[in-house]
């Protein structure tokens, strides 16, 4: 019998994981067991850049000191309450992300997807109560090739096969419509009855990073306006700096109605999420009616006070921007001498390199294995795309590095 004993660690626990996990994911070959700041390490003691950051969990950096001390400090006194009694960091914790985004309630919740259901069951609810739309009649306008989450209600207005079929039956009452297309939004607000919100990705990252025209935000955040319409704008992914703004919707001065956070909230730390709306919208929702075991728990809450701070005292929205432009600027000279390289695209430190070869074929693959023996650690999104997006506390020296090592990939392979 074959000994596990003398088997390298990586394969070892890739092995564990094929073994005893659902094949729910099929990662970059890489097993990592330490991180800090914009570098993580694998098991054998190799270094990387990290060029995925946990998806935009970790914009902070991996293993902020300042949110681990408050979750370490935290952890050692009180853990979790359930919303069956306050607790006395909750509430000075909606105090802070209220006023940090200028909203005059917050609902805390857990992971993304729990906070995009909820800014759906408050919408609707706020239609049946507010605008008198007739229960169970409620529309909500969504995009095509959106990403919001893995629920069963989610996955039911995605276009994305795989995340979709033999899911069903479906939860009823989405509408479809091209993403950055505003006379489509017109055209299903005028074609559809009872239309009570319009949820977008200001940037579809699963999509490729697709970025929309300048000014669609703002056209669509009018035409809602104009049509009584909840603007609710998922930035789960695009939000706490990563674009080289707070929000991503603060590039177009937009102000949503119903505003998703998740991710980087905790600086990847811990799941938090919420959503935040005025008084006018959150008093829909009443004492039974919607919440979680662990939303709102002070672990929680510490954490996401400490990330938050960590985004406005180390400048890394204006970070972000800065380097998210020294970052297009290289590569897309690059991309004119190299032809494996169609074009790059992104804002902020939220950008993608589109390879030029069929959308089928694994090149995109490929590149990130050469990548991760050189160094980088990135992951290929649909379409022979690559997805880059490093932790926001990284320096200009270190992204030079880090432009040297992927032109030197491609120029390689
Ligand atoms: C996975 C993508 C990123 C999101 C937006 C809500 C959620 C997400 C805009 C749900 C989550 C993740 C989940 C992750 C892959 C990932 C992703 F490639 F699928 F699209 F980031 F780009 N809204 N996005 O992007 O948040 O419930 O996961 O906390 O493995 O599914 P969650």
């Amino acid at each position: 019998m074959k000994s596990t004993e003398n088997i390298n660690p990586s394969t070892k626990s890739i092995q564990l994981e094929n073994q005893y996990g659902a094949h729910n994911y099929h990662p970059l070959p890489v097993v990592l067991n330490k991180g800090e700041g914009v570098f993580v390490w694998d098991v054998e003691g190799k270094k990387y850049y990290d060029f995925l950051s946990a998806y935009s969990a970790v914009n902070q950096g991996h293993c902020h000191p300042k949110i681990i001390n408050s979750l370490k400090d935290q952890a050692e006194t009180l853990t979790l309450t359930s919303r069956a009694f306050y607790n006395d960091k909750l509430g000075e914790y909606e105090k802070f992300i209220t006023s940090f985004f200028e909203f005059d309630k917050v609902l805390p919740m857990n992971t993304g997807a729990e906070a995009v259901e909820t800014a759906i069951k408050l919408c609707r609810k706020y239609a049946y109560e507010k605008k008198g739309i007739a229960e169970e009649q409620a529309n909500i306008i969504v995009c095509e090739n959106n990403f919001h989450g893995r629920t069963t209600t989610i996955i039911s207005f995605s276009n994305d096969e795989d995340a979709r079929k033999n899911f069903g039956p479906y939860t009823p009452g989405f509408i479809k419509i091209p993403y950055d297309d505003t006379d489509a939004l017109e055209n299903a607000i005028k074609n559809t009855e009872n239309v009570a919100g319009f949820l977008v990705e200001p940037i579809q990252g699963e999509a490729g990073v697709y970025v929309p025209q300048e000014g669609y935000l703002k056209k669509a955040r009018e035409i809602c306006k104009q049509n009584d319409i909840l603007f609710i704008a998922d930035e789960v992914q695009t939000g706490i700096a990563r674009t080289g703004k707070l929000l991503a919707v603060d590039h177009e001065n937009v102000k949503p109605d119903i505003l998703i956070l998740g991710k980087a909230l905790s600086g990847g730390v811990y799941p938090v999420s919420a959503v935040l709306a005025n008084d006018h919208i959150m008093e829909v929702i009443k004492p039974g009616q919607h919440g979680s075991t662990f939303g709102g728990n002070p672990l929680a809450a510490v954490v996401a006070i400490a990330a938050l701070k960590v985004v406005q005292e180390e400048k890394l929205a204006e970070n972000a921007e800065k380097l998210g432009k020294i970052f297009r600027k290289e590569l897309s000279q690059f991309a004119k001498n190299n032809d494996l390289v169609k074009f790059v695209r992104g804002k902020g430190l939220l950008n993608a390199i589109v390879i030029n070869d069929s959308e089928d074929s694994s090149t995109a693959w490929d590149i990130c294995i050469k990548l991760r023996d050189n160094g980088l650690l990135a992951k290929p999104t649909h379409g022979n795309i690559i997805r880059f997006a490093p932790p926001l506390v990284m320096t200009e020296t270190q992204l030079n590095d880090c432009i040297s090592i992927i032109k030197k990939t491609f120029i390689e392979f």
